[in-house]
């Protein structure tokens, strides 16, 4: 759960829709006005395709029978339960929020209370009540059918039971019925090298406590890896109204169990990065202890300063204590090769935790939210050297390296990494991060800046700023290397109007406007025909004004929104006629394209994406050698540059129009499966 609680940023009127150019300095673009320029300039986006449940954790996922179609697996609050468990039975025939059930939160829950968060849950659609919150969806079916212009409606309140029930068949439960015992809500995730989804961590007792698991879903077994399933939830599932003897929900075995697997720490809000040689970073997050009930917990809090290293092949963890640094929760953190070897690489994180410190002078209450101010001191750290380190478990705040300081701490903007590999050999590793805050009680900002890692000394520069401050907002990197932001708010100011960031000159364009607030817990992910899918967020929020009113919040049914970005309007489209389905670093590999001239060669990672946290959108350019509509492409040839897994390929045309995007499997060259 993530509250927005802020003194109110200046909000900027969200009305101008200039082109502003900040680096480098230069003469101000002729104005364009969207939606007035048409799709060529501004996008196109789709009326509302009403999607069941909430987008707040979304990842494509891919397995060998769909070698064109991935699914989708999605999760909300709380995970490994139905709605039905912990909301009252609502009147029949009513469309009003009957209330949580008592049983569930004294049973499950130790009486911790449950929020506004939960009501996301109730939907006024009675089927939903049914699912889990855990959810795969089929992609291409559902693409096929917003592609028919189906989905016309622009206001949530407008949708019928009908359009609601129309996507039902896309949607398969994911959760317990899949092996999950977990409330894997805002957690840590990635997608590994061998295409599984790692979420690290846990979220349970209504918020705030953290949990220790590793937690794996197996694309191919479409089910979670199994790990003990907790006690209270047995217990649930054979009793719901508690009429037997139930294991105590304040007892930590009895909802976290413990593992060979598990974290040393417990983490909510953690941050994971899939390193090159495909183990698990995780970094941050925080936890209370519950143990102590509802009334006490709060002020028990910490911010967990100690990183962590999961094996995938051997199923344990390694703490670094000998690497102590205390970071915002969910800390923008990304892999940069350092050097032109296969070792050398480092993980850049974006801001830290800077004093005041809960409690000391001018600090702020330990039972706050996020209790933390945050600056962008910016550091690489090196992992292999604490792993190496005959002092890895001695505690000390060691193998960081500073780099640089950001404007902002950029806690809760989005973020995302873009790398640019040269046929001379050479690449760029840019980080761009948008807006957020510095934490505690500073504003909400609009500052939007780089920092390239491949320079000798990288330096965080500006570029244009967002349209007003907003946190909370997502970035996706596109296959023509342009950067949208979407969503995102400044205290009760939405920031409803998409923008597009131009890397080469840092400079916005002002575009479509969405009709749906999308802050927290929202989504955006690149889908295979080059369009963006923007989900998620709380489902209470989706309806405008402020605040909502509960007849509002009843109303409300999640939504998910297209938008084609400009490169859909600018004529033929290159076709990629065949490609290989996987490659290896530093391998050269060929591509026959048609339909158009090849501009460039890129493949981009398919999530997971959640909170503003982009890791899974990573963007690779590659060199590529043309021959008519023969192209031989050279791989990344490090894995620092690009971590092995699974990406969506495309080829951009002179003209600007993008390829659809072919799956494409990036192995590491110690795989031994056969290409
Ligand atoms: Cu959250």
């Amino acid at each position: 759960m993530k509250t927005v609680q802020k003194t109110f940023a200046a909000a900027v009127a969200g009305t101008c829709s200039l082109w502003l150019v900040v680096v480098p300095a230069g003469p101000a673009r002729a104005a364009v006005e969207c939606p007035e320029a048409g799709p060529a300039v501004c996008g196109e986006k789709s009326g509302l395709v009403p999607a069941h449940k909430d987008f707040i954790h979304a990842t494509l996922i891919w397995n060998k029978k769909y070698s064109t179609c991935p699914n989708m697996l999605v999760w909300m609050r709380p995970s490994e339960y139905k709605p039905k468990h912990y909301l009252n039975a609502p009147v029949p025939g009513s469309n009003v929020f009957p209330g949580f059930n008592q049983k569930y939160i004294e049973l499950v829950q130790g009486g911790f209370g449950l929020g506004q968060l939960d009501e996301s849950g109730w939907s006024r659609y009675g089927p939903d009540l049914e699912r889990e919150n855990a959810q795969l969806l089929d992609v291409c079916g559902l693409q096929s059918m917003i592609d028919t212009g189906v989905f016309t409606r622009n206001a949530i309140a407008d949708l019928t039971s009908a359009d609601i029930s129309s996507t039902d068949r896309f949607f398969t439960d994911a959760g317990f019925s899949r092996g999950l015992g977990y409330n894997l809500f805002c957690n840590g995730h990635v997608s590994g090298v061998d295409g599984r989804i790692y979420v690290v961590g846990l979220h349970d007792k209504g918020g705030n406590n953290g949990g220790r698991k590793i937690n794996i879903f197996d694309p191919k077994a479409e089910a979670w890896v199994p790990r003990p399933m907790p006690c209270v939830r047995i217990g649930y599932e054979m009793d719901p109204t508690g009429v037997l003897s139930h294991c105590d929900p304040l007892n930590e075995n009895n909802t976290d169990p413990p593992t060979p697997s598990d974290l040393k720490y417990q983490r909510w809000y953690p941050t994971a990065v899939t390193l090159p040689d495909g183990r698990i970073l995780v970094l941050s997050g925080s936890d209370q202890d519950t143990s102590v009930g509802p009334a006490n917990a709060g002020s028990t809090k910490v911010r967990q300063g100690v990183p962590e290293v999961y094996d995938p092949k051997t199923d344990t963890t390694v703490a670094l204590e000998n690497a102590w640094k205390q970071l915002p929760m969910y800390p923008r953190a990304f892999v940069v090769q350092t050097g032109p070897n296969e070792k050398d690489w480092k993980v850049a994180v974006t801001a830290e935790v800077v004093p005041p410190l809960p409690g000391q002078p001018g600090g702020l209450n330990i039972g706050g939210y996020d209790p933390f101010f945050y600056s962008g001191n910016t550091y690489l750290l090196d992992v292999q050297g604490a792993l190496a380190d005959p002092l890895v478990a001695t505690r000390a705040q060691n193998h960081w390296t500073f780099v640089d300081t950001a404007q902002n701490g950029h806690d809760s903007g989005a973020g995302v990494l873009m790398v640019t590999i040269r046929a001379d050999g050479t690449w760029s590793q840019e980080v761009f991060l948008f807006g957020g805050s510095s934490g505690g009680d500073t504003p909400d900002s609009a500052v939007a800046e780089t920092i390239d890692f491949s320079s000798a000394t990288p330096k965080w520069k500006p570029l244009a700023s967002l349209i007003q401050p907003a946190t909370q907002n997502n970035v996706v990197a596109l296959p023509d290397g342009k950067l949208l932001v979407v969503g995102g708010a400044s205290g009760r100011t939405n920031s409803l109007r998409y923008q597009m960031f131009n890397p080469a000159d840092g400079s916005r364009t002002d575009l479509v406007s969405s009709p749906v607030p999308r802050h927290d817990h929202s989504t955006a992910l690149l889908m295979p025909n080059g369009a963006v899918w923007v989900m998620g967020g709380n489902r209470v929020n989706l309806i405008p004004g402020s605040p909502q009113t509960q007849a509002q919040r009843d109303a409300a049914v999640p939504v998910i929104e297209q938008y084609k970005p400009p490169y859909f309007f600018k004529g033929a489209k290159p076709v990629i006629d065949d490609a290989p389905a996987s490659i290896r670093h530093g391998n050269k590999f060929k591509l026959e394209v048609s339909g158009t001239e090849v501009a460039s060669v890129t493949m981009i990672r398919t999530g997971p994406i959640t909170h503003n946290w982009t890791w899974g959108n990573q963007y690779v350019k590659l060199p590529f050698a043309q021959q008519g509509g023969k192209l031989e492409v050279t791989a990344p040839p490090l894995p620092g540059l690009a971590i092995a897994g699974d990406y969506l390929l495309y080829v951009v045309g002179r003209n600007g129009a993008v390829s659809d995007g072919r799956h494409l499997v990036l192995k590491l060259m110690s795989d031994p499966e056969p290409d």
